[in-house]
């Protein structure tokens, strides 16, 4: 600790023990950048380049401390010198580089790859205000700007510029770099490209800026309100402005180790992180035909380099642009992509395989499958529903391209920095060898009639409990029962997730309390979400779960059995405080709509038991757990998936014939609810549950009670209850992102790791 000391000295003129936390902090943050540099890098012939419109990679102190095997020690000195680390870890702002699933994912992944030793680098946007700031008034959401970049923070400039063209004007880049270390192992890059002007001042009210000023707005926030024309093509100057730059950094970095271009895919590998880099191919053509290659042989070239993942069925998230809007921004790229078209429409006659379709829609999917060798899925089910309904088409032509990479996460920061406390208990039951090979958490399943075990294991739950209450009380404001079960659905909102059957849940949880049936033992009801800013229906299920949060904390017949607590600005620091602590994980979307899920890898990983759906990744849960540990509910994916092709679902039928449903889907709209709320939210949401309900609350409502009231029943048995925790913890270890990241390399990669 010698040389960190020093830097207290050089840099303030001070002891440590005299360095305020912010001191500290930035002296942390400067000394762990050199220990970084000083690792070295992950190189090799062929890289993997994973580009991706989101990296939301958290806090970076502890994790790199963690990576670097220095963090016990980073902790003692500063301890002996009167600081706490975890206080330090406050000062941090955490990068705003991403909104959910895929973006945290991203970020797992380049924990792992770095980790593995293999060699590979993300690229991405430095967005400077980020997604937004989530603020709560009058029980409604509020965007702000989430500036996180400070004067000295985790970017280095690369001294990189490339020039992207766009209709009639050009616009340079500058590349940042941030180090990412791999446990015990090399570092490898997150590579973000910006624009030289990006200008802070010219947002206004809330998140609101000139969407057509591109010369300083390309990189200020993440998927900027795409509700109108305007916010749309700034997404794809957005995405053009990214892959432009990936794509002539890679082909720079191929001929600086002797590619000739022709054998391109020696040298490079490209994972298209849903359709966001999808423009990344007809790029890389446009660049190899700059350079000499002929536009067959060109196409030929970029369909061994790239390989999509697809991470959603959702209609409105595959994207298609209008022909009209990529002739306006990025006319070069139109040609490439109208040849694309023909070459596939030349060989197959069907509507449904081709790029651009009938109405002059580019399908950003279509082309990836066509011009990609590998498209993958996210978890087991979801690639089923690929290859059987979403694209049939292209998997009766292409089966050898499908393949499934069920996701995975960091133990790293989702077990080793979130839960110290168990990552030393398990540590002292296995020994450290799960850090390296999450399989070995398996032999936990040897203590399962421990006694003792099984009381350390609850302990250790109770303690993050009353850790996650501080952090609540300091989010909320709500004081909330530390030995309440504490129920917990954290994700994006979105009504295919449903926080909305949740709410139902609390409500006629609620209206029994009141007809004086008085619960068993109470429970927390915590929420953290945030809405798209133009979603409207999210936003009024954000302003129902706030409404309900006010009204149950603050009636003293019902909060001692029940309160209900939404976080604000739910982020990964956030995440990382909550899951510790969860007892019931919430994973309830519709079945056939969720992806994969990861939130629900690290609930289990940390000892909380799923309550879902048979949906993503809850399918591989429940098969490795066994149905004793998971409390699963509502209808199958192909009994959904029956209903939307049929159109036979009808909510009103649900609504009209079952008392308890309309009970507490008219609460919504009753008085109780109305004194609080605002009238237009709370009857929009009613109508929307009532005669739309796309996504089929009311269905599974009865199955979801039923089965949730059992597991809260269960929760009594303790030791019952702690067996449960122990199986999920021992059988989280297929989750781990490296056993993923080692499958994507297997399969699709086809890397040499550095030894
Ligand atoms: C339309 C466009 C602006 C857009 C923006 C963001 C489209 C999609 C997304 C984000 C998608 C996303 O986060 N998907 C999630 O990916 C996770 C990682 O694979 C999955 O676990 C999760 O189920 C899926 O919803």
């Amino acid at each position: 600790m010698e040389t960190l000391s020093k830097v207290f000295e050089d840099k303030y003129n001070k002891n440590v023990k005299d360095c305020t936390n912010e001191e500290i902090y930035h002296g942390l943050l400067s000394w762990t950048k050199e220990q970084l540099k000083g690792r070295g890098y992950q190189d090799g012939k062929k890289k993997i380049y994973y580009i991706s419109a989101e990296f939301l990679i958290g806090k970076l102190l502890s994790n790199n401390l963690i990576n670097l095997g220095v963090y016990d020690e980073v902790a003692k000195y500063l301890k002996e010198n009167g600081k706490e680390l975890s206080m330090i870890e406050e000062i941090e702002p955490e990068p705003s580089l991403g909104n959910g699933g895929l973006g945290r994912l991203a970020a797992c992944f380049l924990d792992s790859i770095a980790t593995l030793g293999l060699p590979g680098e993300g690229i991405g946007l430095n967005y400077h205000l980020g997604l937004f700031k989530q603020e709560f008034k009058d029980h409604l959401q509020f965007e702000t700007p989430n500036p996180w970049i400070e004067p000295e923070s985790w970017l280095t400039d690369a001294g990189i510029s490339y020039y992207v063209p766009f209709k009639g004007f050009m616009l340079k880049s500058t590349l940042y770099d941030i180090d990412v270390a791999g446990y015990e192992n090399k570092a490898i890059k997150l590579r973000l490209f910006d624009i030289d002007i990006a200008d802070e001042s010219i947002v206004g009210e809330g998140i609101s800026f000139d969407k057509k000023d591109l010369l300083h707005n390309l990189t200020l926030f993440l998927y900027p309100d795409d509700s109108d024309d305007a916010g749309r093509k700034l997404r794809i100057y957005q995405q053009y402005f990214m892959v432009s730059n990936a794509a002539q950094l890679i082909l720079d970095e191929a001929t600086a180790k002797g590619c000739n271009l022709h054998d391109l895919a020696d040298y490079a590998v490209i994972q298209i992180n849903d359709t966001h880099p999808s423009m990344v191919i007809p790029e890389l053509i446009r660049l190899l035909t700059e350079r000499g290659i002929e536009f067959e042989e060109a196409c030929e070239i970029v369909s061994h380099v790239c390989a999509y993942t697809n991470h959603t069925i959702l209609a409105e998230a595959l994207e298609k642009w209008p022909i009209s809007y990529l002739e306006e921004v990025v006319p070069h790229l139109m040609p490439i992509i109208r040849k694309l078209d023909e070459r596939i429409k030349a060989k197959y006659t069907q509507e449904n395989l081709a790029i651009i379709d009938k109405n002059d829609l580019v399908h950003m999917a279509h082309m990836d499958i066509h011009y990609g060798f590998s498209i993958n899925g996210v978890a087991s089910l979801h690639t089923d529903i690929l290859k059987e309904t979403e694209l049939h088409q292209f998997y009766e032509i292409y089966p050898e391209k499908f393949n499934n990479k069920t996701n995975g996460i960091t133990f790293r920061r989702w077990l080793l920095h979130c839960n110290h406390p168990l990552t030393e208990y398990i540590t002292s039951m296995l020994g450290d060898g799960f850090r390296k090979d999450s399989f070995e958490l398996d032999k936990m399943l040897d203590f399962k009639g421990n006694q003792d075990v099984l009381a350390n294991i609850l302990k250790i739950k109770q303690d993050a409990k009353k850790r996650c209450a501080e952090f609540i009380k300091a989010n909320t404001g709500e004081e909330i029962n530390t030995h309440s079960v504490y129920d917990i659905q954290i994700k994006r909102l979105h009504e295919y997730k449903r926080q909305q059957l949740n709410a139902l849940y609390i409500i006629d949880r609620y209206l029994k309390i009141k007809a004086g049936e008085k619960p068993q033992r109470p429970v927390t009801f915590i929420f953290g979400a945030k809405a798209a800013p133009a979603y409207v229906i999210a936003k009024d299920i954000i302003h129902l779960i706030l409404c309900l949060q006010e009204l149950i904390n603050n009636d003293p017949e019902v909060s001692p059995y029940m309160k209900v607590v939404m976080v604000e600005n739910y982020n990964v620091s956030a995440a990382e405080k909550l899951i510790p602590a969860c007892d019931i994980s919430e994973q309830i979307s519709l079945a056939s709509k969720e992806a994969s899920g990861t939130g629900n890898m690290k609930f289990m990983l940390n000892g909380a038991v799923t309550l879902g759906t048979m949906d993503g990744a809850n399918v591989e849960i429940s098969q490795l757990v066994g149905k004793d540990n998971i409390y699963i509910f509502g209808e199958s994916s192909e009994q959904v998936i029956n209903h939307y092709e049929k159109a036979d679902y009808c909510a009103k039928d649900f609504y009209d014939k079952d008392e308890r449903i309309r009970h507490a889907v008219d609460f919504i709209i009753g008085n109780e609810l109305l004194a609080i709320g605002s009238e237009e939210h709370l009857r929009r949401l009613h109508h929307e549950i009532v005669s739309k309900d796309w996504f089929m609350t009311l269905l599974d409502f009865e199955d979801y009670a039923k089965v949730k009231d059992q597991a809260l029943c269960d929760y009594g048995d303790r030791t019952a209850w702690a067996e449960k925790m122990l199986v999920n913890i021992a059988k989280a270890g297929y989750f781990s992102s490296d056993r993923t990241i080692e499958e994507y390399n297997r399969d699709i990669w086809h890397l040499t790791a550095e030894k």
